[in-house]
């Protein structure tokens, strides 16, 4: 079954999820088997793989092993255009709408387009909507964009509205790697009364407790990255 498709039905059946968040960057293929035994270990129901800086080396090397050795679906969660490769099973196609940058809005797409239609990739057409947590992250930076602010949960559900008659076919909620603070929990809740489409919800995530709030409110999908990547998350 196509990976959207799977994730729509359990949404249906209200089963939640959880990916973990690798860079490639940041993983260390030396020590591959590890990492396989950490994942198999952690249990999620797919992995995602991208970064704001990584190489399109570094990215195929990891999704090759990955999809040999490991049986869960791999999605790219791409901070540029340089980071396809069709060795993945899907693509999270983000458009930053909670920002006014032209170039993540449509740009970057285009530019990657004809690549992508011949990628056989399965492309999830995904709203990306960045949320202040408090401090600066790396998507802020890179893509020269203002979060929403944490307060305005009127212009946070506006903005997934919007995207969602545009015709995204999901929302990834985002307060960026490394958030001190994650998405408020009256986002998600606020969100997911009012929008059909699967919710993903990611950035500072650190604990179960988070992911069973996160879950709660809404949330179809929390993903972990950084606290996966030092051993922390519990
Ligand atoms: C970042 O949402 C992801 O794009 C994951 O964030 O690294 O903070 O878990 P963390």
């Amino acid at each position: 079954m196509k990976l959207y498709k799977y994730l729509k039905k359990q949404k249906q059946n209200q089963r939640k999820m959880w990916a973990i968040l690798l860079d490639p960057d940041k993983v260390d293929l030396q020590r591959f088997n590890e990492l396989l035994k950490r994942i198999r270990q952690a249990k999620p129901d797919f992995l995602l793989v991208g970064g704001s800086l990584v190489s399109k080396q570094k990215l195929s090397k990891l999704v090759t092993k990955l999809k040999k050795h490991c049986e869960l679906p791999v999605l790219l969660f791409p901070g540029s255009p340089l980071q396809i490769t069709s060795r993945a099973d899907a693509i999270l196609l983000l458009s930053l709408i909670s920002g006014r940058n032209a170039d993540y809005l449509i740009g970057k797409h285009v530019e990657a387009a004809p690549l992508l239609s011949r990628s056989g990739l399965e492309i999830i057409p995904t709203g990306y909507l960045l949320i202040e947590n408090g401090h600066t992250t790396s998507v802020e930076y890179i893509s020269n964009t203002k979060p929403i602010p944490r307060n305005k949960t009127d212009i946070a559900l506006a903005t997934a509205l919007a995207g969602e008659m545009l015709g995204l076919k999901m929302l990834y909620l985002e307060a960026g790697s490394g958030a001190k603070k994650p998405v408020p929990i009256k986002i998600i809740a606020t969100i997911s009364r009012h929008s059909r489409l699967p919710i993903i919800v990611g950035g500072g995530i650190k604990t179960k407790a988070q992911m069973l709030k996160a879950w709660a409110a809404g949330a179809d999908v929390v993903v972990v990255g950084t606290a996966f990547e030092n051993g922390t998350f519990s």
